[in-house]
């Protein structure tokens, strides 16, 4: 399959019956009556085809995105419309079956997903297509090739993130914060529109309203309860999110004094140590607990002092996969894969893992930095590579995770693992650096400044997109329902006033890239109920946060008979082979935060909530 960041098919909504059926009966009233034979021979003729054009329109996004050049964009757009016809040429013809009697379950299922699973539907007439690959390839490369400035010199993409992360004069970070928004985000603001515009008329075409119902249509289950259950989750994980950001409003506020950062209302959007204040754990220097209370080490210092480049990093990240009993990586995804930026191109920076011939060509594409989040990126990333890998012997439509916030919480839930103890077994943190357990709340907020951080940006990026995508954010308000979702989920503004001749949005590397990123919400909770599965597993006692399933093969065995099971299932029976629930909730995030949840309400105590 293509890259994970643009799979193309996925698992399908068995539930979601798109009304096509009668037109097309219609017009072919002619012919005999399809039987459940059929069926199941058009499914089989459409995985091999699928197959095929996936592996080959993959190769030529690799090469774009790791060599964007005029010819490598008009190539990828080229595989990708041609990609994208037999998709919706594909869905158009699954709609047939709808009625048919007697089709097996993988049929059925499969049918399902041919119809519910284009992330960009193009429109069948002639040129869509090829005009939406186009935009979409055009608007890629606008991003990856995009720089901002720092000191009045123009700074790319991955160094630009880095140093938002390190950079702490308010000046600067102002800087940075708008000419990143403004250079990478604005241009692409009209190409965005017509993108847009096409690909809903694909979604219409397919007997969608639009393309994000489509998207909500993808989780074996109703798209509207799918959509409540994520606000049911958010819901019940706020007073968490409210509470931090609480607190660190008022560490920001008296680290920069009222006129850079006041003491009541919204935290402004260049502070917290990440381009869209998406992950907080940055700053956390400027939170931490006074006095002895702090962690004591930084992962990233951890890992400059002990010599590690981008090469070992990854090592260490597979290290651990091969510890719970996992087979080591191939030769080819060190051959292949790009770990740092090259010095004589333009590529897509953002972090993606790639499974080019749906077999064993496993790679991963980043611009790795030594530091703590590029650690845990690294983690993220090779988490889909050994799903990918577990799955390979699946049917061409079950090529995929059980839904797409599983593939996302794979590395993530290991990351969890990356415990002091841990750090000590792997030889980064002497044994005398381990944090005593008077250290606990340090450990807890460094880990709620990412993890607890992130919520409300993981669910309002789709709420925009799907705003924008069934009308309710209007072309001309693309710039203000953005702003809007992120004071009203996030609590933040931005450090100059924005109008409508800007695109915030499309400095996100999602928006261009056309990612849908509900997953990552689902992924932030999901991750937390693999980990207390495991420990639960591993025979854990101690407090959540300080269990580390390293090198239990028991653990990994039973983690890779979920993964094997691809998209075979739906999510739930999934879930319930992992962790014996058949729900995702917040249950097991807001366990592992709940000492810390304690602590912060004190802290906060006469503090002014929310904003
Ligand atoms: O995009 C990613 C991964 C690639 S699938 C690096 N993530 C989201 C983001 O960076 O916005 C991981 C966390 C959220
Ligand atoms: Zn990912």
């Amino acid at each position: 399959m293509i890259r994970t960041g643009i799979s193309m098919l996925a698992l399908a909504s068995l539930l979601a019956a798109a009304p096509l059926g009668a037109r097309d009966r219609d017009g072919e009233a002619a012919q005999a009556a399809p039987t459940a034979a059929d069926a199941k021979a058009f499914v089989a003729d459409a995985e091999a085809k699928l197959f095929a054009q996936g592996v080959v329109a993959s190769r030529a996004e690799w090469v774009y995105e790791t060599y964007i050049t005029p010819d490598t964009e008009a190539l990828t757009a080229r595989e990708g419309a041609a990609l994208t016809k037999l998709q919706v040429d594909l869905a158009l013809g699954a709609a047939k079956f709808a009625n048919v009697a007697g089709l097996d379950y993988d049929t059925s299922r499969k049918l399902g997903m041919l119809r519910n699973k284009i992330v960009l539907p193009a429109p069948v007439r002639a040129g869509a297509a090829d005009e939406l690959a186009a935009l979409s390839a055009k608007i890629t490369g606008m991003y990856g090739a995009g720089k901002g400035m720092l000191n009045g010199k123009p700074i790319n993409g991955s160094d630009i993130e880095a140093a938002m992360g390190e950079e702490r004069d308010p000046a600067k970070l102002k800087e940075m914060w708008v000419s990143w928004n403004d250079n990478v985000g604005a241009p692409m603001r009209p190409d965005y529109a017509k993108l847009v515009g096409i690909a809903n008329e694909g979604a219409k075409g397919l007997g969608y309203a639009d393309v994000g119902a489509m998207w909500r249509s993808g989780y074996d289950m109703d798209p509207d309860a799918f959509a409540a259950m994520t606000d049911k989750i958010w819901n019940d994980l706020k007073p968490l999110y409210v509470a931090l950001h609480t607190y660190v409003r008022h560490k920001l506020n008296e680290k920069y004094g009222e006129a850079v950062q006041p003491a009541k209302g919204p935290i402004r959007a260049d502070l917290l140590g990440n381009m869209w204040a998406q992950e907080w754990g940055n700053i956390y220097d400027i939170v931490a607990p006074a006095g002895s209370g702090s962690v004591g080490y930084d992962v990233g210092e951890l890992l400059k002092a002990k010599g590690y480049d981008s090469h070992k990093m990854v090592k260490a990240g597979e290290g651990f996969y091969s510890s719970l009993g996992f087979k080591e990586l191939p030769t080819r995804f060190w051959e292949r894969s790009q770990f740092v930026k090259p010095a004589d191109r333009e590529v897509v920076c953002h972090a993606s893992a790639w499974d080019i011939d749906n077999v064993d060509d496993l790679r991963i594409k980043m611009c790795i930095k030594v530091n703590a989040d590029d650690f845990v990126t690294i983690h993220h990333e090779l988490g889909h590579n050994y799903y990918q890998r577990a799955y390979n012997q699946q049917p061409a439509l079950y090529l995929d995770g059980a839904n797409d916030g599983f593939h996302e919480a794979i590395g993530d839930f290991i990351a969890l693992s990356i415990t002091p103890d841990y750090l000590v077994q792997i030889g980064l943190l002497d044994k005398s650096q381990v944090p005593s357990a008077d250290k606990d709340t340090g450990l807890l907020l460094r880990q709620a400044m990412d993890k607890v951080a992130f919520l409300p940006f993981g669910l309002l990026v789709d709420k925009w997109r799907w705003g924008v995508f069934s009308g309710q954010i209007p072309t001309n308000g693309y710039q203000a329902g953005w702003d809007k979702l992120r004071l009203q989920y996030q609590g933040i503004v931005p450090p100059v006033a924005r109008d409508e001749t800007r695109f915030d949005p499309g400095a996100k590397f999602h928006i261009p890239a056309t990612t849908p990123y509900t997953r990552y919400f689902l992924a932030r909770v999901l991750q937390f109920q693999f980990y207390k599965a495991a420990c639960d597993q591993a025979g854990w006692k101690g407090p959540l946060h300080r269990c580390s399933f390293y090198g239990n093969k028991e653990v990994g065995a039973k983690l890779d008979k979920m993964l094997q099971m691809g998209a075979s299932k739906p999510w739930p029976d999934a879930l319930q082979e992992f962790t014996g629930t058949r729900e995702i909730s917040g249950k097991a995030m807001a366990e592992y935060f709940a000492p810390l949840k304690k602590w912060l309400d004190q802290q906060n105590k006469g503090q002014p909530q929310g904003w």
